[in-house]
C-alpha cells in the first residue's frame, strides 16, 4: 500500500516546509518538495491512496509517555482498557503510548511485566511501549533490573508517595538509582513527600474538611518541592539521570532548572491538567447537579491541581518555552465518578487519583499555539519528537523522514473541536475533565504505520493493528 499525503505544510521541532510526503508499506520513504518530479511525473496518479493535506499540517504522530491503561489503583481500576484506551489516543492523533508496568510491593518484577503485556498485547489500537514501576526495591528486584534493557524498557518509575502502595524510601531509591546508573536506565520519579502529605490529609479529615479540594491542600507544593529536590541530590550523588513525571508546582521547576543550570541529566514533564485547570476552579468545582461539592472529585490526580492565584499554570507554559520542562504527556488514569471516585465521597483521601486526557493532548497543546504560550514547531516537540529522544525511540517515531515509521497526522487550523461528552469523547470514563473545552483546530487524518487508523471522522484502525516498541536508551542526555 502506497499514500501521497499531498500539499500540507510539515512542522518539525526545527521547522516548516511545505512537502508531499510518500509511504510505502509502514514506512516513510521520501519527502518530496511540491511539485517534484523525481519520482515520476505523475506520483498521485501511481500511489494507491492519495491525501490532500492542502492548507493543513502535516506532524509525526503524537506519543504520549505516560499512561495507565487497566491500572488498579484506590481499591479500583483505571477504566480505559488498552483497546479502548489506544483508540481514543488514535482519534486525538497520538500513534504510541508508553504505559506502566507495574510491580507492587511483595510481587516479582517479572511477574509484573509479563501480567503487563498480556493485557496490552493484540488489544491496542496503536503502537505502545512500557516503563517499568518498581515498587519494592530489594536484592531480587534490583536483579531484575538487569533484564529490563534486553526486553525493551530503558526506564523505570519509582514513588515517593503512596505509602504502603508503590512507596519507596530513600535509601531504596539510592540503591535503584545505583543500578540504573550501571545500567544506562532513566529513572523516572514520583516526587511528593508522601508520608507528610498522608498527615495532613488525616489532620484535614479529622477537622471535617472531607471534600475533593483538600486534596489539593493536603498535597502541598512544599511536597513537591521538597520531593523534587531530594530526587535531584539522590541523583546528582549516583550520577544517574532523572526525569520527574507530572510536575505541578512552579516551585519543583526552579529545582529543575537550578540543576539543569549545573549541567545535572534532570528532565521534567507536565500534563495539560497543569496548563489549564485549576484548584480553585476545579478541585473547588460544586455545580453539577448530581455531585454537588463532590464535583471536584473529577479533577482529582497526583500531583494536584494548583492554585491559579499562585501562578503555577503559568510558570508551566514558561517552563515549556525554556525547556526547563521537555515534555507534555498526560498521566493518563481515567476513572468514572459512578463507582469510582465515588468511592471518596465524604473521604477525599478515597478518591482515585486519576485524569483522562489522552484523547485532548494534541489539541489542548495546539491551542497553546494559537494563544501565542509556544509555537507550532514548539507543539511538535514536546509532544512528539522529545518523548521519542527522551524514551530511546527517536529515528523511527517523532520525525517526518526516509525510513521513519509512516505515523503521520494531518491536523486542520481551520477545523475546530468541542470536547465533551457526546461529541469528542471515545475514553471510557462517565464524564469529560475537559467538558466545554474548544479547541481552534482539528485532528483530520491520523496514520500509524502506514495504516489509516482515522479519517472523515470516522475510525478506521483495529484494537491488535498497535506493536510492541522495544526501546532503546535515552537519546536525550546532555
Ligand atoms: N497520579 C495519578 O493521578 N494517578 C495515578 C498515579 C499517580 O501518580
Ligand atoms: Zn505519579
Ligand atoms: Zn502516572
Amino acid at each position: 500500500m502506497t499514500i501521497l499525503i499531498k500539499g500540507g505544510t510539515v512542522v518539525s521541532s526545527t521547522g516548516r516546509s511545505e512537502a508531499d510526503v510518500l509511504v510505502d508499506g509502514e514506512t516513510i520513504v521520501a519527502v518530496l518538495a511540491p511539485g517534484s518530479t523525481l519520482l515520476g511525473h505523475d506520483l498521485a496518479g501511481s500511489v494507491d491512496q492519495v491525501i490532500d493535506a492542502t492548507g493543513k499540517y502535516v506532524i509525526p504522530g503524537g506519543i504520549d509517555a505516560h499512561t495507565h491503561m487497566q491500572l488498579p489503583f484506590g481499591g479500583t481500576e483505571a477504566c480505559d482498557t488498552f483497546e479502548t484506551g489506544t483508540i481514543a489516543a488514535a482519534w486525538g492523533g497520538t500513534t504510541s503510548i508508553i504505559d506502566f508496568a507495574v510491580q507492587k510491593t511483595g510481587e516479582r518484577v517479572e511477574d509484573g511485566l509479563s501480567a503487563w503485556h498480556e493485557k496490552a498485547r493484540g488489544n491496542c489500537a496503536v503502537d505502545y511501549g512500557f516503563h517499568q514501576i518498581v515498587g519494592g526495591v530489594d536484592e531480587h528486584s534490583l536483579k531484575a533490573m538487569e533484564t529490563l534493557v534486553d526486553e525493551g524498557i530503558t526506564s523505570y518509575k519509582m514513588f515517593m508517595a503512596y505509602p504502603g502502595v508503590f512507596y519507596a524510601t530513600d535509601d531504596q531509591i539510592l540503591r535503584a538509582m545505583q543500578k540504573a546508573r550501571e545500567l544506562g536506565l532513566l529513572t523516572m520519579m514520583h516526587a511528593e513527600n508522601g508520608p507528610a502529605i498522608d498527615v495532613l490529609a488525616e489532620q484535614l479529615y479529622n477537622q471535617g474538611k472531607t471534600t475533593p479540594y483538600f486534596h489539593g491542600i493536603a498535597r502541598a507544593w512544599q511536597m513537591e518541592e521538597e520531593a523534587t529536590h531530594r530526587a535531584i541530590m539522590l541523583a546528582n550523588l549516583t550520577e544517574a539521570p532523572l526525569y520527574v513525571v507530572h510536575v505541578s508546582a512552579k516551585q519543583a521547576v526552579e529545582q529543575l532548572a537550578t540543576a539543569r543550570d549545573r549541567g545535572q541529566n534532570v528532565f521534567g514533564e507536565t500534563c495539560p491538567q497543569y496548563l489549564y485547570l485549576s484548584l480553585e476552579e476545579q478541585l473547588g468545582a460544586a455545580g453539577d447537579p448530581t455531585w454537588g461539592d463532590f464535583e471536584g472529585a473529577k479533577w482529582v490526580c497526583s500531583t494536584p491541581l494548583r492554585s491559579r492565584a499562585e501562578g503555577h499554570q503559568d510558570a508551566m507554559w514558561q517552563a515549556l518555552r525554556t525547556n526547563d520542562l521537555q515534555m507534555v504527556s498526560t498521566d493518563h488514569c481515567p476513572f468514572c465518578m459512578k463507582d469510582q471516585k465515588e468511592l471518596g465521597r465524604g473521604d477525599f483521601r478515597a478518591i482515585p487519583n486519576g485524569i483522562g486526557s489522552i484523547e485532548h493532548r494534541m489539541d489542548l497543546l495546539y491551542q497553546g499555539v494559537v494563544t501565542g504560550e509556544i509555537t507550532l514547531e514548539r507543539w511538535v516537540e514536546l509532544t512528539s519528537t522529545t518523548p521519542a529522544r527522551m524514551f530511546g525511540l527517536y529515528g523511527r517515531k517523532g520525525v517526518i523522514q526516509p525510513g521513519a515509521d509512516a505515523d503521520l497526522v494531518v491536523y486542520d487550523p481551520e477545523g475546530h473541536t468541542s470536547i465533551g461528552v457526546g461529541k469528542t469523547h471515545h475514553m471510557a470514563m462517565d464524564h469529560s475533565a475537559w467538558e466545554g473545552y474548544e479547541i481552534d483546530g482539528h485532528v483530520d487524518v491520523v496514520v500509524s504505520r502506514g495504516t489509516v487508523l482515522v479519517a472523515d471522522g470516522e475510525f478506521h484502525g483495529r484494537a491488535g493493528h498497535g506493536q510492541y516498541l522495544k526501546r532503546g536508551l535515552t537519546q536525550y542526555l546532555t
